[in-house]
């Protein structure tokens, strides 16, 4: 008798033990779920407010309408296979306008180039548009079966060629391209060996674009330093008037960057007088 009331008492001992245990897993659990919710959460939100914060900055559109459209080329697929027409609806949903003389390209020089452009107002680069100035210095993916945004673990560039970032880069810098019109300015970088570089998206994408019926004139300013390393004799220049569209003529000046610094500093000197 006693012995088998022992058994029981261990028996119920055990069981309260089990559920127990159980119950501390399941604490365990949705403590866990829920931490990683709200940081996921909190990620996706920080990229969309960014996104949303910058946009809003521009007024004429409408930045919860573009926040869709761009969701819609990543959200859910696997970020190796984001092709670039996937940001077609992106760009549709806020096109680029025409701005003729003063539309400024660059090839590493990015820098140089914003330095001088946000001093003053004479040209304008991909970076002071909507999409160009909203996603500036941003990483962003999705991945199959998951509906959020991640901002971090995206493949980089060597990792695989149709990338999130690459493939909207190319595709905006395409959009930008096929609206230049009339005399075009690019600034190119004299501190490397191929400052006209083939693997580039000024070379593979935007030069090939430029439309004569548009584009009148291409002026590149190599931006040169102290020890350049190239200038406008550069070869691979030669690359660029070959797969320039015939009719549109082009100029290439070696402008010190401290000439470039100099003109930005001067309010009354008139754009593009200065070098
Ligand atoms: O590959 P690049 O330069 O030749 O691309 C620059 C070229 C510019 O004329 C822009 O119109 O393409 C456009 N563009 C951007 O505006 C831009 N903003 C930020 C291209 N890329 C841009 N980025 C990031 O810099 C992006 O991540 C891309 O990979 C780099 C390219 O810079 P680069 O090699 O100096």
């Amino acid at each position: 008798m006693e012995h088998e009331q022992s058994r029981r008492l261990e028996k119920r001992r055990r069981k309260r033990c089990v559920i127990l245990i159980v119950i501390v897993v399941l604490i365990v659990i949705v403590i866990i779920a829920v931490v990683l919710g709200l940081t996921l959460r909190q990620n996706k939100s920080e990229f969309e407010s960014t996104f949303l914060s910058r946009c809003e900055k521009f007024n004429q559109y409408d930045c919860k309408k573009v926040w869709g459209a761009f969701q819609q080329a990543y959200v859910n697929k696997d970020p190796c296979k984001v092709p670039v027409e996937a940001y077609d609806p992106l760009i549709a949903a806020a096109p680029f306008k025409p701005q003729c003389n003063r539309m400024m390209f660059w090839s590493k020089t990015k820098d140089v180039v914003h330095g001088f452009t946000e001093k003053k107002d004479c040209f304008v680069t991909l970076e002071d548009t909507l999409l160009g100035s909203v996603l500036d210095g941003l990483t962003w993916c999705g991945k199959e079966g998951s509906k959020d945004t991640f901002t971090t673990g995206c493949p980089g560039w060597s990792e695989c060629e149709n990338n999130t970032v690459r493939s909207f880069w190319n595709r905006a810098s395409a959009a930008f391209a096929d609206v230049a019109c009339g005399d075009v300015t690019a600034m190119l970088n004299g501190s490397i060996n191929t400052p006209f570089n083939p693997t580039s998206i000024f070379a593979s994408v935007e030069v090939p674009r430029f439309n004569a019926s548009r584009v009148k004139n291409l002026n590149v300013v190599m931006v040169i330093q102290k020890n350049n390393i190239s200038n406008c004799t550069d070869p691979s220049l030669k690359n660029l008037t070959q797969v320039l569209d015939t009719g549109i003529t082009y100029s290439c000046k070696d402008v010190s960057e401290s000439r470039i610094q100099e003109c930005g500093a001067k309010p009354e000197i008139a754009c593009g007088a200065c070098w």
